[in-house]
């Protein structure tokens, strides 16, 4: 295809925590580069995925689900993504089909819908493989009436890869026609030392409760490459002394499981050998504290 008529733009995938967003992201573009989990709040900050074929880019914005927190983490996850939001080229308002609409999404929409923001709207009711499908077209009607000037509204699949493909096509329609911006090769902005990170926050996401994961955050010490392995050095930072005990386990069998099937995923993505060493360390209250989040990267200049 000339370039002439290729299309290149971003898209913010946007919707509450927990409907789908990262794994929408992952799926289309073959690799994990956002961390999945049952939890809320899993996806801290930006994540660029992008997807390249003959005819299009299309970069996603991946970002946190818009939510209510009073802690400075929080106010920082949804300032990241209304900024993604503003700065991208479509809007992609994501809601979980399988529940009944909730209030936090309902107004999401609402809050989009206003039409403040100029990019067309494209909105995708997910996990449609567990919904009930008598329920699905009250909920499209629902949708419409809520959104009317919306672009399009998608059910699918982001799990199982259902009518995926038409969100691209719908996607595409509204993207810039220029050149590509990134190489087809580079699929994401995060580093190698951030992948590290998420890996290991992943695990702990799965593992322990949600009262402990909103005050987990990990911290890559030291990430070397050598010919045919890979060192990390990972530290948990847990935000309670309490917790720590928990996290590490009985004999540090917690950790263990933890280091392992993080280690797994990172062989696969990095395509190495990895040695995977972890620390658990206490910081009080670290996810209150604008600098320390800033140091983490968690801050809202990302
Ligand atoms: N059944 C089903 N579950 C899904 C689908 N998409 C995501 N999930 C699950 O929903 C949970 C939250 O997904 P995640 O991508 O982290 O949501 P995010 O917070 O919006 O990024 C995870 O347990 C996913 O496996 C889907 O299409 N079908
Ligand atoms: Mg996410």
């Amino acid at each position: 295809m000339s370039d002439e008529h290729f299309r290149c733009g971003t898209v913010a995938l946007l919707g509450v925590p927990n409907v789908g967003k990262s794994t929408l992201m992952n799926y289309l573009i073959g690799v994990k580069v956002a961390i999945v989990t049952p939890k809320p709040q899993t996806t801290r900050h930006r994540i660029l995925g992008v997807f390249t074929d003959d005819s299009r880019q299309i970069i996603f914005v991946d970002t946190p689900g818009i939510h209510k927190g009073s802690k400075q983490l929080n106010k920082n996850m949804v300032r990241v993504a209304y900024a993604a939001a503003e700065e991208a080229d479509v809007l992609a308002i994501m809601q979980d089909a399988s529940k009944p609409l909730d209030k936090p999404t309902k107004m999401l929409i609402e809050r989009f819908a206003d039409g403040r923001l100029k990019q067309p709207r494209i909105h995708i009711l997910n996990k449609v493989d567990r919904a009930d499908k008598a329920r699905l077209l009250p909920r499209l009607k629902q949708l419409q009436q809520l959104d009317p000037g919306a672009m399009a509204y998608i059910p699918l699949s982001a799990r199982k890869g259902i009518q995926t493909d038409s969100l691209l096509n719908e996607l595409e329609k509204y993207l810039p026609e220029q050149p590509k911006i990134h190489d087809p090769d580079w699929f994401t902005d995060q580093s190698q030392r951030q992948l590290a990170a998420e890996y290991v926050r992943e695990q702990v996401f799965l593992s322990m409760h949600q009262e402990i994961t909103f005050q987990t955050a990990v911290d890559i010490e030291r990430f070397e490459e050598f010919d045919d392995v890979v060192e990390i050095e990972a530290v948990i930072l847990v935000g309670n002394e309490r917790h720590k005990p928990m996290l590490i386990g009985k004999g540090g069998g917690g950790m263990k499981a933890v280091g392992t099937k993080a280690r797994l995923g990172l062989e696969e993505i990095l395509g190495c050998k990895v040695r995977l060493n972890i620390w658990v360390k206490v910081d009080e209250d670290w996810f209150d504290h604008p600098g320390k989040l800033m140091e983490l990267g968690l801050g809202t200049e990302q």
